[in-house]
């Protein structure tokens, strides 16, 4: 691709890279955090941010940029739309976040109104990326984009509850005393307050928690409040310091990851559900094959009965929102 690179030294010039270029859309803490992990990753030769505060993503790219002599070669610029021009990847990060007290689903019409109004530009200059959402609430605005954009379901897909997925195996880890790597456990359903914790598939060294307890001479699993600690995990971080950023900026990377090096990674990203545990038309997550083609496969994971009738209600809750944002 050839763009316009505006440096952060004022200096217009023009560049051709064949590389990997990803765009950020929204540079508040989220996107630049998102920005700083992917920079340190190595995994791009291009970085754009956009923001409408544009003073704000430049700064954020020249306070990036200053790093380049630590990092593998990035061109890392603030620009528009149009300099996003054919991303590999598109990352939109931009709206309003929760303020003490809000949940995710409060932030609804603000950040549909906003998706709705960068969205068609970004489709303009960049009709074959992958589009990664992260604004909140995350499953209804990946739905929104899907049906503004007409793109195929792999294509247009959220960060669900990968984050809580995180979340939810480093709680399992301090329990187990095991690394958080080598538990298998999944959170699904809405990025939410409805999410629903798979304990019925959680497993380490092949074997279920139960049993794992026993072998291990440990009390039993207090399941209600782990689960309680993931599910309100963002909540306490808000009350005490105003947003969360770090640990999406790296489940955002691992997605971008999985994604640019085709790993097949197993990720509980959201995406459009039709037609499984009787669910139809609704965005949330579940385990997901992630590779270049983006959210390949879903995978219809065996549940408990009380689990499926948890991810129901989870979606009949975004089913609802979906509604309320008029889609
Ligand atoms: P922030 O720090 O307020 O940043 C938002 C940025 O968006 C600001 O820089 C705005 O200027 C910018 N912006 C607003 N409108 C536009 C527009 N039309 N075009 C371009 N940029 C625009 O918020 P923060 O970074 O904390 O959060 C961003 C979003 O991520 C929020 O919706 C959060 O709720 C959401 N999060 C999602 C998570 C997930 O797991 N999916 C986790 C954390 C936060």
């Amino acid at each position: 691709f050839v763009l316009q690179k505006k440096n952060n030294r004022g200096v217009n010039k023009l560049e051709q890279k064949k590389g990997v270029k990803i765009t950020i859309v929204g540079t508040g803490v989220v996107g630049a955090s998102a920005a700083f992990a992917i920079m340190s990753s190595g995994l791009a030769s291009d970085l754009v941010l956009v923001d409408i505060n544009k003073e704000k993503a430049e700064g954020e790219a020249m306070d990036l940029g200053d790093a380049a002599a630590f990092i593998k070669p990035i061109n890392i610029f603030a620009g528009t739309y149009e300099d996003g021009k054919d991303s590999n990847i598109i990352i939109f990060t931009a709206g309003a976040n929760q303020k003490p007290g809000e949940t995710r689903l409060d932030l609804l019409h603000k950040n549909v109104a906003i998706l709705k109004e960068s969205l068609p530009q970004l489709l303009k200059h960049s009709p074959d990326s992958i589009y990664l959402m992260v604004s909140n609430p995350v499953d209804v605005l990946t739905y929104v984009s899907l049906k503004i954009s007409g793109l195929p379901t792999n294509r247009v897909f959220g960060s669900g509850t990968v984050l809580d997925t995180s979340r939810f195996k480093a709680e399992l880890s301090e329990y187990c005393g095991v690394d958080p790597r080598n538990i298998h456990a999944y959170i699904v359903g809405e990025h939410g307050d409805s999410e629903v914790a798979l304990w019925s598939t959680a497993s380490v060294a092949g074997m279920g928690m139960e049993q794992f307890s026993i072998l291990k001479g440990l009390e039993p699993v207090d399941r209600q409040e782990i689960a309680k600690r993931v599910r309100t995990a963002a909540y306490e971080i808000i009350r005490r310091k105003g947003a969360t950023y770090y640990a999406i900026a790296l489940s955002i990377k691992r997605i971008c990851e999985a994604i640019l090096r085709d790993e097949n990674s197993i990720l509980t990203v959201s995406g459009l559900v039709n037609g499984i545990y009787g669910i139809q038309d609704v965005c949330l997550s579940l385990p997901c094959i992630v590779n270049g083609s983006g959210r390949d496969k879903v995978l219809a994971v065996p549940m408990s009965v009380e689990e499926e009738d948890a991810l129901r209600n989870s979606a009949q809750i975004l089913k609802q929102a979906i509604q309320q944002a008029g889609f």
